[in-house]
């Protein structure tokens, strides 16, 4: 009788230490992804905050969102014209579930930065059937998004990571930048 309820005794507290480790595994999982999804939509911040609001292609007001932005940040000005740095990108590739940073968008010396792998194929909430699912505003968004209103960039980003269980630890983080580069009568992006 003894022994039985010593052998019960047993299996529970190993389960419940099965449990707790699960769930420790779990945090440090989730804090890890947390913290890279605001590290990556830092990065974004920071290179597209320098652009100018006309340099911004596709310019798009939600809805409409991309899953893709080129931008071009001007330098200042010498003898009255803008000098413009090269055009930039940060974009999305799907295939991949890679987030990159361009210098150089098609152009032959390209240069590519993967800022991270662990893109989610649409943001959290959402599935690709023509209805705004996660009611943010944006149908059908991808794990990274992109809308445009005037000086303002939205940005959201789903960031997924498949566990060996088949289940998802997903972080989901959105900002909103202002350009700066607004002085008046400074020239387009060409
Ligand atoms: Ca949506
Ligand atoms: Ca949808």
């Amino acid at each position: 009788m003894t022994v039985a309820l010593l052998a019960i005794f047993a299996v529970k507290v190993t389960s419940v230490i099965d449990v707790t480790t699960k769930t420790t595994e779990d945090d440090i999982q989730q804090t890890a992804i947390d913290a890279q999804a605001r590290q990556v939509l830092r990065q974004i911040g920071f290179a597209v905050m320098g652009s100018h609001p006309s340099s911004l292609d596709p310019n798009m007001l939600a809805p409409l969102n991309q899953a893709c932005l080129k931008y071009q940040v001007n330098l200042g000005i010498s003898d009255g014209e803008v000098i413009w740095a090269d055009p930039e990108e940060v974009a999305l590739e799907e295939g991949r579930r890679q987030i990159y940073w361009s210098d150089n968008p098609d152009a032959a010396d390209e240069r590519r930065i993967v800022w991270t792998n662990l893109v989610a194929p649409y943001l959290e909430g959402e599935i690709p059937n023509g209805i705004d699912d996660n009611g943010n505003g944006l149908i059908d968004e991808k794990g990274l998004a992109f809308s445009i209103s005037g000086s303002a960039i939205s940005m959201k980003l789903t960031l997924e990571r498949i566990k060996d269980d088949g289940t998802a630890i997903t972080s989901t983080v959105e900002t909103v930048v202002a350009c700066r580069n607004m002085t008046q009568g400074w020239g387009t992006a060409k």
